[in-house]
């Protein structure tokens, strides 16, 4: 009886020494694949169209999580060119754009070619944005998309608050920017 017993819990002892082995490989797989594996890029997509963003008039609030890497897809439903670009503040961006632009008119510049050639519009635009987004590998103010084209961008913001992204083109609305008819939309980034 003595003997059987001595048996059962050498049995018992070397089931319960495989399942904590077991349990230990576990465990230490997943922490060692959580450790490898990058981190999760969150995908967002954006339909542009005039003068608004999926479907609507404006855009839908945007909520992302401050030095956390978002993936842009940018979608042109439009019958002209749009694109995505990052303004501090809304109100700033529409008056100082505007300013700029009347006074390149008064400048002699008449229409949209005139006003995209002159690089005092460009900075115009530039001086109310936060950053550059990354497409590809390269960093720029704005993301251009064609009509029909489909642009994937990058979007890392590592400084908490509300921001604004506008659409800065003035085709089809000069001498307004298509911001100017409501392409805009809130980004939060939250801490
Ligand atoms: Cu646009």
């Amino acid at each position: 009886m003595a003997i059987t017993l001595r048996g059962d819990v050498k049995v018992n002892r070397n089931v319960l020494l495989a399942a904590v082995a077991i349990i230990v490989v576990a465990i230490a797989g997943t922490a060692i694949y959580v450790m490898a594996s990058p981190p999760k890029v969150k995908e967002i997509r954006l339909e542009l169209q005039e003068f608004g963003y999926n479907g609507a008039k404006s855009g839908p609030t945007l909520t992302i999580k401050a030095g956390e890497t978002y993936r842009l897809t940018l979608v042109n439903k439009g019958a002209i060119d749009h694109e995505f670009r990052l303004a501090k503040d809304k109100e700033a961006f529409l008056s100082d754009t505007k300013s700029a632009i009347a006074k390149l008119q008064s400048q002699g510049i008449k229409d949209v070619a005139g006003l995209e050639a002159a690089s005092a519009f460009k900075e115009s635009r530039r001086l109310t944005g936060i950053q550059a987004v990354k497409i590809g590998q390269e960093f720029d103010w704005d993301a251009d998309v064609d009509v029909g084209e489909t642009k994937t961008v990058e979007l890392v913001i590592n400084t908490p608050g509300t921001y604004w992204y506008v659409c800065g083109e003035p085709d089809g609305t000069f001498p307004l920017l298509h911001a100017h008819q409501g392409m805009v939309g809130q980004l939060v980034v939250q801490p």
